[in-house]
């Protein structure tokens, strides 16, 4: 808590001088008065200084500060771990931030301390102080403190995998814990109709996990009253059900009910019994934001009735009915705040502004590059210890597991999640030899649970989304998640944690916190009958995602050494596997050894040629081989296949050096044609390789559809080697 001269408390009798409220001191009582109202004249000064155009964004956290303060009360910054959100300035201030670094991110410095200018005010982040960098979409955030709360228990369970390592990302990860922290998240009460806020309900409660979820109720979710947002009008009615949760339901705007609801909130989850809830009531005396006239919307009767409730006011009555502070105390208390707040605001004005060569700073990790050469070490093919002396070849799935599992040897910070990932969750089937086990609808993660048990592999409920965003809170904590999504065709629920949150929280925060975790996806078509729904590609829409690294192999040797990269690289990474190359006889290779790694953004030449380059991945290259080798065979064309291996970072140097050999090229995905992967590499070439070629750069990919069921309308859809070979055929005679 910061620490400030106070006025003391008003002189009385001894035995009073030591009368706690709830626990709280006179003294802390004058100190959460000093807060609440340091809060309020932050607010009301950016009021000011947006009126003033000097900054250019204001929300406020006028009316909920008497929750806030108490909760700040009854945590430990830098022990416990917070997730707050926009209106969370009095939690902020009273775990440690100051106002000037509010006023330096209100203003966009570079020395904001959260975010280097670049996030809007009131987007709290402190490395030191465990707050966790936030969004602005509602309610994502519900989903981290999960995850930070898992890796919380998982590391108090296997304190080893705290340990410093060096060689991957474990290096430039401090890993702390303690046992007993609670993890806090808050949002407003219109927030809880978002899925991840249910999500979030469902998982802490079932696997009692220490989060103390703190709602603050102002009534509105901007113009949207709570009756509109929520069932029967009141969320904590709706709740009420969860197993293994303490709830409170509590006046907000009142400092020390606040103070008792949370303190037992606290013992609740400290020891170990599961989660809280607490619902605060208050009050939202300025409109949501500076962009919003609340008078359109709610009358002044209205209004009038909830100045009566304003927490300020409440607990200057209590300190001056209690006798702890008089008038006078009071005023020399708001003149000292009033006079910190004016020189903050003044000093952050002065400050200077973020240098624009900053821009690109911190989008991908600064210590560790997954391009370098640290990331490359050749295959050392073994015999397989069952058959002596014999070097078997292996799929792709395969070589995968074997990463999985060798990496899990390595490194104890490495969970595997997912649905259907663990080999059975009732354990017992497995002890008893009941059951083989299922590791994964493509048995990608067999024997991991069995080799490793269950806190290391396990089930999730169906929910993409919160696959992410657990993985995302466990991630920023210090474990290394490889979580799975099922079928890229349902990744979608999961799309606003992978484009506004596992990316950027490194950016957004200007290198406070990270999220290198890994989320490997199954892919794809060419499934005979796989249809709409289990057929899909889609990855330009992630390579279109700044922060994130896009892997795409075509065969068993790349998959293993790729995802071996992606598991020790220090940056998110999506790590795409196609469902038809899993166990294809083409693209077999003996298990390469523990250490097979493979640097991103290399591409392979699949086969060289000097007629035409295709520019392919995934699924597409064997189709191009075969492709190439009968135009080779019918009309004596030498086709180069350039297989690019990552797809962000991707490998122009090859690409350059394929089209300056040939002068002729195709760009071939599986994906849709238009707006797809190859319309970027083909307007690069356009662009930069203009003079370079003997013939326009052509594309191949699937039909401007979607997949069918029919194998006849699926063929005719997905790009084919007869497509290739035409393609191929056309271009060199162009
Ligand atoms: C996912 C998402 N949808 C919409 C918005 C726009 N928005 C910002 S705040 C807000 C209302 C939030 O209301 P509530 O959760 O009750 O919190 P309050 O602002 O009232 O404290 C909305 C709709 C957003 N930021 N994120």
């Amino acid at each position: 808590m910061a620490t400030k001269t106070l006025p003391k408390p008003a002189a009385k009798a001894p035995e009073t001088e030591d009368k706690t409220y709830q626990g709280l001191t006179r003294r802390q009582l004058i100190e959460a008065y000093r807060l609440m109202f340091v809060s309020r004249r932050i607010d009301d000064r950016e009021i000011l200084l947006k009126r003033q155009q000097k900054i250019f964004f204001q929300i406020s956290g006028a009316g909920h500060e008497a929750v806030l303060v108490a909760a700040g009360l009854a945590l430990k910054p830098g022990y416990d771990w917070f997730f707050p959100y926009y209106r969370d300035r009095a939690l902020a201030l009273t775990l440690g931030l100051k106002p000037l670094d509010m006023f330096l991110q209100a203003v966009g410095a570079a020395d904001d301390p959260s975010s280097g200018g670049r996030q809007m005010p009131s987007h709290w982040s402190s490395r030191q102080l465990n707050i966790v960098t936030g969004s602005s979409p509602t309610g994502s955030q519900f989903l981290h403190a999960v995850g930070c709360a898992d890796a919380g228990r998982y590391l108090a369970r296997h304190p080893e995998a705290a340990k410093q390592a060096s060689g991957d990302y474990r290096e430039f990860k401090d890993v702390s814990f303690h046992g007993d922290e609670v993890v806090y998240v808050s949002a407003g009460e219109g927030t809880t109709s978002q899925g991840e806020f249910w999500e979030t309900m469902n998982v802490a409660s079932n696997l009692r996990l220490p989060v103390l979820l703190l709602i603050e109720d102002n009534e509105y979710a901007i113009s949207v009253p709570c009756e509109v947002q929520t069932a029967g009008g009141n969320i904590s009615r709706l709740v009420a059900s969860f197993p293994n949760f303490h709830f409170e339901e509590c006046d907000g705007t009142d400092l020390l009910e606040s103070y008792a609801a949370i303190t037992r909130a606290v013992e609740h989850i400290r020891a170990g019994k599961g989660p809280a809830f607490v619902h605060a009531h208050v009050v939202r005396p300025y409109s949501h934001s500076l962009s919003d006239d609340e008078r359109l919307y709610r009358p002044e009767s209205e209004r009038k009735e909830e100045v009566k409730r304003d927490p300020i006011t409440h607990l200057q009555m209590f300190l001056i009915r209690e006798g702890i502070l008089d008038e006078k105390g009071i005023n020399e208390l708001e003149k000292q705040a009033d006079q910190e707040v004016e020189e903050a605001s003044d000093q952050a004005l002065e400050a200077p502004l973020p240098e624009k060569d900053s821009i690109l700073r911190f989008i991908y990790s600064p210590n560790l590059d997954p391009t370098s050469a640290n990331f490359e070490s050749a295959p050392a093919p073994a015999p397989a210890p069952t058959k002596p002396g014999a070097i078997v070849e292996k799929t792709m799935a395969d070589l995968i597991n074997a990463c999985l599992k060798d990496e899990m040897h390595r490194d104890p910070r490495i969970v595997v999640f997912g649905e259907d990932v663990a080999d059975c969750s009732r354990e017992q089937y497995l002890k008893e030899k009941l059951v083989k086990g299922k590791g994964g609808v493509f048995k990608l993660t067999a024997g991991l649970q069995m080799e490793f048990g269950p806190d290391r592999v396990f089930n999730t409920p169906l929910a993409e989304a919160s696959i992410v965003g657990r993985s995302i809170g466990m991630a920023v904590r210090g474990l290394k998640p490889v979580a799975e999504i099922q079928f890229f065709d349902y990744i979608w629920p999961a799309m606003h944690q992978l484009r506004n949150e596992l990316p950027l929280i490194r950016w957004r925060s200007f290198n406070g916190f990270s999220c290198p975790a890994v989320m490997r996806v199954a892919i794809g078509g060419y499934l005979t009958g796989g249809a709409i729904y289990h057929s899909q590609c889609g990855e330009s829409i992630f390579t279109h995602i700044p922060g994130l690294r896009v892997v795409f192999p075509s065969n068993a040797l790349d998959a293993n050494g790729l995802l071996r990269t992606a598991i020790r690289c220090d940056d998110p990474v999506l790590f795409l596997e196609h469902k038809r190359l899993y166990r294809e006889t083409y693209g077999r290779a003996p298990y390469p050894g523990p250490e097979h790694m493979i640097p991103f953004g290399k591409a392979r030449v699949a086969r060289e040629g000097n007629s035409v380059s295709v520019i392919t991945y995934g699924a597409v290259v064997p189709r191009a081989l075969q492709a190439a080798q009968r135009a080779e065979r019918e009309h004596q064309l030498s086709v180069e296949v350039l297989d690019l291996r990552t797809l962000s970072p991707y490998d122009w140097e090859a690409i350059a050096r394929s089209v300056r050999k040939t002068n002729r090229v195709i760009v071939a995905y599986e994906d849709v044609l238009s707006w797809g992967y190859g319309a970027e590499i083909a307007a690069r070439i356009a662009d930069e390789l203009f003079d370079e070629l003997d013939a326009p750069v052509r594309r191949v990919a699937a039909m401007d559809t979607f997949c069918a069921y029919q194998p006849v309308l699926e063929q005719e859809i997905l790009p084919q080697v007869d497509d290739l070979y035409q393609a191929v055929v056309k271009l060199a005679g162009y």
